[in-house]
């Protein structure tokens, strides 16, 4: 094993997951969506940017790539043989793939997260939850992997597949290598990337926010949950949140296709994901479409948070 934070020789996705004795259907769905990301790599850097002209789960616009990237991934996951059922952010319904669940995995994802950042040029991502079995609507700590891939000045993957967090880039071959083993999070940092309208947020949030800027806090927060979280787990520490806010009770984050998978990769890294309230993975979405508010990222920082919203909501 390389020294965390020390890049070790080239050890490609498969060879790790094979030396570290994963399971191979495991191994074969993760290798899937490494395959999947090249493609999307790809139309990111040179498709079409204008809509699709059609809208998500959430009635929201689709962009052609929006459309591209859960095709590609869906097409790859729907024939890799390993899957049970998936579930997009881009589609309306959780699509069964085999009626046999045994040794199969079921998948959700957002093919591109932040998709509305790429006519801008900033950093986007792919973020997949995996479950053994058929059912995605159980709590996010049966996840049994999580991932993203983080489309920015390179491209890289973050993993747990509950053994810690690592760090695979993709070289100039478009082959994923090791670049970072068992990364953490300190349980306290000065980086806060606050999501929603300040003057939307409730007293707790607002004095929680308050609290931060006097300790001199650095706001970086980019729009894309995946750049944002990847912030978290390179820089090693510091806290982001969605929160509940005035109109909007649960935020704006989805439970299934964004705050699982970032929590399950967050406490894998010894830090913390909370509604304000409760452990993010405990929460049992009630369809696809939940939402919910996030407070994650160092575990001092997240309780610091729940304490102001448990005293003033
Ligand atoms: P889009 O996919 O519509 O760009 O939304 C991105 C996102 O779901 C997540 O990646 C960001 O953290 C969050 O929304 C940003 O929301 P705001 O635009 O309200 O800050």
């Amino acid at each position: 094993m390389a020294e965390p934070g020390k890049t070790p020789f080239q050890v490609d996705l498969r060879r790790y997951l094979r030396e570290q004795d994963e399971d191979r259907n495991l191994t074969r769905l993760i290798c899937e969506i490494a395959e999947a990301s090249k493609y999307i790599v790809n139309s990111i850097r040179t498709g079409d940017l204008g809509v699709a002209g059609t809208s998500n789960l959430y009635g929201e616009q689709q962009l052609a790539l929006d459309v591209l990237s859960d095709r590609i991934l869906r097409k790859r996951l729907a024939h890799s043989g390993v899957v049970a059922n998936i579930a997009s952010e881009e589609s309306p319904e959780i699509l069964p793939i085999s009626p046999d669940c045994e040794g199969k995995f079921s998948v959700a994802y957002d093919p591109l997260d932040g998709s509305s950042l790429v006519d801008v040029n900033l950093a986007v991502g792919t973020i997949v939850s995996i479950y053994e079995g058929c059912d995605l609507l159980q709590p996010g700590r049966n996840q049994v992997a999580a991932l993203y891939i983080l489309y920015g000045p390179r491209t890289t993957m973050v993993l747990s597949t509950g053994n810690g967090v690592h760090e695979f880039a993709m070289n100039k071959l478009m082959e994923y290598t090791l670049t970072r083993e068992n990364i953490t999070v300190e349980s306290s940092g000065s980086i806060y990337s606050p999501g929603g309208q300040r003057n939307k947020y409730t007293s707790g949030v607002e004095k929680f926010v308050g609290q931060l800027e006097e300790n001199g806090s650095k706001l970086r927060y980019s729009g894309g949950f995946v750049p944002d979280i990847n912030q978290i787990l390179m820089k090693g520490k510091g806290i982001f949140f969605y929160p509940h806010l005035q109109g909007a009770p649960d935020g704006k984050l989805r439970v299934l296709f964004e705050l699982n998978p970032m929590a399950y990769l967050i406490e894998q890294a010894g830090g913390a994901a909370s509604t304000g309230r409760e452990r993010i993975l405990d929460l049992t979405p009630e369809g696809i479409e939940a939402r919910a508010p996030v407070f994650i990222g160092s575990k001092e920082l997240v309780a610091k948070a729940e304490e102001y919203v448990a005293a003033h909501g």
